[in-house]
């Protein structure tokens, strides 16, 4: 019997065999692989922003170092993600144009202003926390080079969670009022936008069922969040810290914190592009982008240069 190209893609999959970039493919995975890994990509590079902002106001020397470590990785992960999406037919600028034209989504926690200093400390530990619980499931993924670019990638986002969780312990435990004052604040502002970074509901998650089958998704949307939620509150409640949601409690019977309801609305029209940041963090990729115009131009000017020289 001859199996089938996709008969045999599937099988490959079953038996837990990385697919790589030159191998055939069903174009769905191609494509769903494409919109997650750019999406991805872009998310790492929007989330410069919101911290990047702090760099010329952190209070120390050692805090500024890093911090410009944290937000010089961010870009690096973005680096990595485009090239993996590259792998799979697609250039850096049509990703960059599908971006700057609302086509592709960035991750929605990004459109969220950073208010005060200890909101770096905060997105360190929720935002960094949230995206290495998804990104250490997608380290398993079926695509060999991103999952191979999520392993080095969650080992620098270790670094990053480490340093905002112990900014904010510190800020907690031994700060003065204002800055215990400061973290409670950031806290109330982004436990619900990190929660919403997961997604939606797995029966509203109309990707899902298709990555779990191609073994690109390992965990589901509701899964991860638990999990975040499960490790997180105690953590921070442990440090003194009030979380905002009068509907959390910890159940004994199935040994989970059940928490209340996410603002769906909020999420949507956030991811629709109508969220407090979502114009000024296009706009600011947008002036990025014109603004490397002479680079771009200069790069693809000496390609076709040495393509002269070579046929000389
Ligand atoms: N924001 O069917 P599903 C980071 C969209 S990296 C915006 O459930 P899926 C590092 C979704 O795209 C953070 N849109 O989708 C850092 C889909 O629309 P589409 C980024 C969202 O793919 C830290 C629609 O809703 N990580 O933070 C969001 O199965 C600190 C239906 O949803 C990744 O991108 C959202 N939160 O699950 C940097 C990881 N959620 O595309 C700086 C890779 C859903 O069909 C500072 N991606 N949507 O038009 C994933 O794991 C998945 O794509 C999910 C969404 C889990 C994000």
């Amino acid at each position: 019997m001859i199996e089938t190209k996709e008969a045999q893609f599937e099988a490959r999959i079953e038996r837990g065999e990385k697919i790589e970039a030159g191998d055939w493919m069903p174009e769905a995975y191609r494509k769903q692989l494409i919109r997650m890994i750019s999406q991805h990509a872009h998310s790492e590079i929007v989330g410069m922003l919101p911290e990047g902002k702090w760099i010329p106001h952190a209070p120390s020397l050692h805090r500024k170092l890093v911090l410009m470590a944290k937000v010089q990785d961010e870009a690096g992960h973005g680096q990595y993600l485009y090239h993996a999406a590259e792998s799979l037919g697609i250039t850096r600028d049509e990703m960059t144009r599908a971006l700057l034209a609302g086509r592709a989504k960035y991750a929605s926690v990004f459109n969220y202003p950073t208010d005060n200093w200890a909101d770096v400390g905060m997105i360190g530990w929720l935002v960094d926390g949230a995206a290495i619980k998804n990104q250490t499931m997608l380290a398993h993924c079926s695509y060999g080079p991103y999952s191979r670019a999520m392993v080095r990638i969650c080992s620098e986002e270790t670094f990053h969670f480490k340093q905002g969780k112990e900014m904010i312990v510190q800020y907690a435990t031994e700060g003065t009022d204002d800055q215990k004052a400061q973290v409670q604040d950031s806290l109330n502002r982004w436990w619900w936008p990190t929660l919403m970074m997961f997604g939606p509901h797995d029966a509203e998650s109309k990707n899902t069922p298709q990555l779990v089958k191609w073994g690109i998704k390992t965990k589901t949307n509701d899964e991860l969040r638990q999990e975040f939620v499960d490790e997180t509150v105690p953590e921070l409640q442990a440090i003194g810290l009030t979380l905002p949601d009068p509907d959390l409690r910890y159940d004994d019977e199935s040994g989970h914190w059940i928490f209340g309801e996410i603002d769906w609305d909020e999420f949507w029209r956030v991811v629709k592009g109508d969220g407090p940041l979502n114009a000024e963090r296009l706009e600011s990729r947008q002036n990025a982008y014109n603004d490397g115009a002479w680079v771009r131009e200069a790069a693809a000017g000496f390609a076709e240069r040495q393509q002269e020289m070579v046929a000389v």
